[in-house]
């Protein structure tokens, strides 16, 4: 297949992002924004809606096919296109990386992203500012979330083993958010395995190209 893919979604997205990466690990050749063929998608409009069912990003649109929910969509590009693979072989290996990237799109997400980062990214206190009350409610689960990912990590060079996979996709904007936190250091201070895994996911090349601010 050969058509156009297109994310939509911002390029600043989490997940949108993590689709980016998935496409630059495979070679495929990508656009991403809310105008896939230059018409506005108006968000959680109709013409969302009908991408999304549940109004969220990213949604995959590719020649007549549409996927959403990004590890979904991860499958979707690993069986459409050559390149390297996503996923292993080994039916244990395959579920392990399927039930990781359950898992971090779920309870990680939650945790990392929308209970904590999302405060510092658009904060909603008073004149927009960061609510600290919130920030310190959730910092103890959020610690305690990275040292499970410090856990499943152990020493392998990638998240479930010795192949990158679609699950170090998903997880790496998510760490790679969080360690450019000014209190990175103390968020980090007990996983340094994982501190290991995300400056080898940020100096990738697939890491370089999507890690990093376009406006
Ligand atoms: N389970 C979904 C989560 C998607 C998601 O939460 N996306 C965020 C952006 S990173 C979003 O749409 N947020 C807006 C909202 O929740 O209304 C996936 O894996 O794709």
């Amino acid at each position: 297949m050969s058509a156009q893919v297109h994310i939509l979604g911002p390029q600043f997205s989490t997940f949108v992002r993590s689709v980016c990466l998935a496409c630059e690990e495979k070679g495929i050749s990508y656009r991403y924004g809310l105008k896939p063929d230059g018409k506005e998608v108006e968000y959680k409009g109709p013409s969302h809606l009908a991408l999304h069912p549940f109004g969220k990003i990213p949604a995959l649109l590719h020649d007549s096919q549409t996927v959403f929910e990004t590890a979904s969509i991860c499958r979707y590009l690993d069986a459409a296109f050559p390149g390297p693979a996503l996923q292993p072989e080994d039916l244990a290996e395959r579920a392990n990386v399927d039930q990781w990237s359950a898992a971090l799109s779920c309870y990680v997400d939650q945790a990392l992203v929308r209970n904590y980062l999302l405060e510092f990214a658009f904060p909603k206190g008073d004149d927009g500012s960061i609510r600290m009350d919130k920030v310190a409610e959730h910092q103890p689960a959020a610690i305690d979330m990275l040292a499970l990912l410090e856990q499943q990590l152990g020493d392998n060079a990638f998240f479930c083993g010795d192949q990158y996979s679609m699950a170090d996709a998903i997880l790496t904007p998510m760490i790679d958010y969080l360690s450019g936190l000014p209190h990175a250091s103390e968020l980090f201070a007990n996983v340094p395995n994982l501190t290991a895994w995300i400056r080898r996911m940020q100096t990738r090349e697939s890491g370089k190209k999507v890690l990093i601010s376009k406006g």
